[in-house]
């Protein structure tokens, strides 16, 4: 058939006609639901509108913060700081001037009740508050040791852990000393006499430094007892927990590493955590250009995918020293899901089991540009402190510990 000009200018007119009001009503339509559903924008990404709006979330102690003394890494002046024995009574204690001081805080369930509790590994020991799922009661002392001045254990030297290595449901401490792994299991009001676990994952035992090395505990074969997970300079390497020990070291992936990739400390954060919720905790990789994940198939690493462009140096412009990244099931449904202090607020990208999905705006807090929080001074951790399975945010800021629970 032969198309007139004529014909064609008609017809351009007919679907101008019909089709301009329809599609502007159309566009005003889906501004307005966008307006309510995607209210934030941030590096192109479109993100849904702020979970939680509060400014100044709640404190739940006033203790392990700046203001009582707890540091990230200081060098000490020539002072006197009070060690404490646990019953009240304080003792003062000479600091050598320039003596490097840390204080690292974990959050994890050590009583078994399925609420997380705060594990401030203090000057001469292990301070715990339980978690009530509303505040932490005040601090004990759980055992006198892995502590600057009981043990010697320095935060340039010494990984310490908090993970449930016998499988009986209560945190236990792993502490990465001179010589090998030591575990000092919780008995849900105390901590036990340190055992070795295994000669290994040690400075003097394999050649494990904390500035190349990092050192987590989480279940890879899915047996309910948290393993080790080293990344050595060729790869990551797993000792099984057995209950009472850690079985030889493992080759279970050529890479996360310095020599196997290039990962370094100071720009790749990696964690450990079930992505996938088979049960098994699989390796999450923060790379130059994105996140990168490996499954645990139980006695290996699966070959790395990239699941998110995203919380990544070239890729948002995250960086160690000012941006925090985490992996926790924040919204309950067996997948860990990423949990990144971004400059303006937390974001959250929930896992789908094969990706991270687009980034939500958590809070607008915890963040340099929200609240002042710096990794220099102010720890955030998460985990689930008030038992109903979705993690929380716990934040040490200068007065204490802030939390602000998950509403996913
Ligand atoms: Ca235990
Ligand atoms: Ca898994
Ligand atoms: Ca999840
Ligand atoms: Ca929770």
């Amino acid at each position: 058939m032969l198309l007139t000009h004529n014909f064609l200018k008609e017809l351009r007119m007919k679907i101008k006609l019909f089709t301009l009001p329809v599609l502007y009503l159309l566009l005003i339509s889906c501004e307005k639901g966008e307006a309510i559903q995607e209210a934030e924008t941030f590096n192109g990404i479109k993100e849904s509108k702020l979970i939680n709006n509060s400014s100044n979330p709640p404190l739940w102690i006033r203790e392990y913060g700046q203001d009582q003394g707890w540091v990230v890494s200081e060098r000490g002046r020539d002072t006197s700081i009070l060690l404490s024995d646990g019953e009240g009574n304080l003792t003062p204690f000479k600091v050598e001037d320039g003596e490097l001081l840390g204080h690292p805080r974990e959050v994890a369930d050590v009583n078994g009740d399925g609420k997380a509790d705060v594990i401030g590994f203090a000057n001469e020991g292990v301070r715990v508050s339980l978690s009530t799922g509303s505040k932490f009661n005040p601090q004990k002392l759980w055992i006198r040791e892995y502590a600057q001045y009981a043990g010697g254990w320095r935060i340039d030297r010494h990984v310490r852990k908090v993970a449930d290595v016998n499988g009986d449901g209560k945190a236990d401490v792993i502490g990465f000393a001179n010589e090998g792994v030591r575990v000092s299991l919780s008995t849900g009001n105390s901590f036990g006499s340190p055992r070795l676990w295994i000669r290994e994952y040690a400075q003097e035992y394999g050649g494990w430094r904390v500035d190349r090395n990092p050192r987590e505990v989480a279940d890879v074969n899915g047996d309910g007892k948290a393993d080790i997970v080293g990344f050595a300079e060729e790869g990551v390497r797993v000792s099984l927990s057995t209950g009472s020990s850690f079985s030889a070291p493992k080759l279970w992936i050529r890479d996360f590493a310095i020599r196997a990739g290039g990962w370094t400390t100071g720009n790749h954060p990696r964690v450990l955590a079930d992505v996938n919720g088979d049960g098994k905790a699989d390796i999450v990789g923060f790379a130059n250009e994105g996140v990168r994940v490996s499954l645990s198939t139980g006695n290996s690493f699966g070959t790395p995918k990239l699941w998110i462009r995203e919380y990544a140096q070239n890729a948002g412009g995250w960086r160690v020293n000012r941006n925090p990244r985490m992996v926790a099931d924040v919204n309950g449904d067996g997948k860990a899901d990423i949990v990144g202090f971004a400059e303006e607020g937390v974001r959250v990208s929930l896992s789908t089991g094969n990706s991270f999905g687009n980034q939500i705006l958590w809070i607008r807090h915890y963040s340099p540009r929200a609240g002042g929080w710096t990794t220099g001074q102010h720890p955030r951790v998460v985990n689930d402190v008030n038992g109903d399975g979705k993690a929380d945010i716990v934040g040490f800021s200068n007065a204490g510990a802030k939390v602000t629970t998950s509403t996913f």
